[in-house]
């Protein structure tokens, strides 16, 4: 069967920056279709920002796709600040660019960390919500930050964890996110950046099955490392400002009327596919697509060809 792929690339119609107060300006874009079903794209990490790529996951004739750039991330700004910088400040700026846009609904499409920030946004927000596209399922549970940044990839990607524990004195190793947490944010900028090309570059080497140097390298880059690891890590060591660690999954209540698709790789070692099996089971009505051939990536053949297919459903919505 042939899979469908990636919309040609295209430009932005229209952008800007949103002050959302805090000392916080949100980057925020529109492309495709001005007169179109509106959908907002939520990216990864957290911290891990937007790039052009992003809109071509959906139809440019059909949809008016609104990307923007996280606190602190991509092109918003301050970069890397981690002020007033929680899951539920993002919630409140989805809220305010909802309103800025003079936008009743919209579908809410996001992957990994943008499908923890999307669940919390629709069960924050239910009425503003007409579809849900969920990829790559993560929800802040204290044994998945664990499983990636403690144990539990470590032990499929041996060669990769040596690396990125090799900057944490081995006395410190019993609890690595709050290790890289004190060097990510301590007054010696040069451990700093250290530890945050370590860090991306470890979930950088694990997102999709087929290795991708290439990749790994980037997200160990300087410039994206920076604000990738330290928005990250700030994220998790604080349990994402959950009420409780089940919390996404026991509010779930609150949005299983939406229409929504839960879509992971089942070879996923960053969020593993029990985590969307959870979600699924307190979901009936949600479509579940388990990827056979892939793991966390929105770019693997088969993820991306289910993100596409999702939205051609959703054109009905
Ligand atoms: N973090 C997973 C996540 O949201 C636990 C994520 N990992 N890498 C990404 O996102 C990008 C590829 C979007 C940078």
């Amino acid at each position: 069967m042939t899979r469908l792929g990636f919309y040609p690339p295209i430009d932005a119609y229209a952008d800007g920056m949103l002050d959302v107060g805090d000392g916080h300006q949100i980057y925020f874009e529109q492309s495709g279709n001005p007169e179109g079903r509106p959908v907002i794209f939520l990216h990864g990490g957290p911290g891990g920002g937007c790039q052009p790529i992003h809109r071509q996951q959906f139809d440019p004739k059909h949809y008016r796709i609104i990307i923007m750039d996280q606190r602190g991330c991509g092109r918003s700004l301050p970069y890397a600040c981690l002020d007033d910088n929680t899951t539920w400040h993002l919630v409140a700026d989805i809220e305010r660019l909802r309103a800025h846009l003079k936008i009743d609904q919209w579908i809410v499409f996001g992957g990994s960390w943008g499908s923890t920030l999307s669940l919390a946004y629709a069960q924050s927000h239910p009425e503003a919500v007409l579809g849900l596209v969920l990829r790559g399922i993560f929800l802040m549970r204290r044994h998945e930050l664990l499983w990636m940044y403690q144990e539990g990839a470590s032990h499929l990607y041996p060669e990769e964890y040596d690396r990125y524990v090799s900057v944490i004195p081995s006395h410190e190793q019993g609890d690595l996110m709050s290790a890289f947490y004190r060097r990510l944010t301590g007054s010696n900028a040069e451990e700093a950046l250290r530890a945050a090309r370590a860090w991306s570059r470890w979930e950088g080497a694990l997102l999709s099955i087929a290795p991708n140097e290439a990749r790994a390298q980037e997200f160990s880059s300087d410039e994206f490392a920076k604000a990738f690891a330290r928005i990250e890590c700030h994220y998790f060591v604080h349990g994402g400002w959950m009420r409780d660690d089940g919390q996404l999954l026991k509010d779930v209540g609150r949005v299983r009327h939406i229409p929504a698709y839960i879509i992971h790789g089942r070879h996923d070692v960053v969020t593993p596919m029990s985590n969307a099996w959870d979600l699924a089971k307190c979901w009936p009505e949600a479509h579940l697509k388990v990827v056979e051939d892939a793991g966390h990536a929105f770019d693997e053949p088969g993820i991306l060809h289910e993100l596409v297919s999702a939205m051609e459903d959703f054109k009905r919505l």
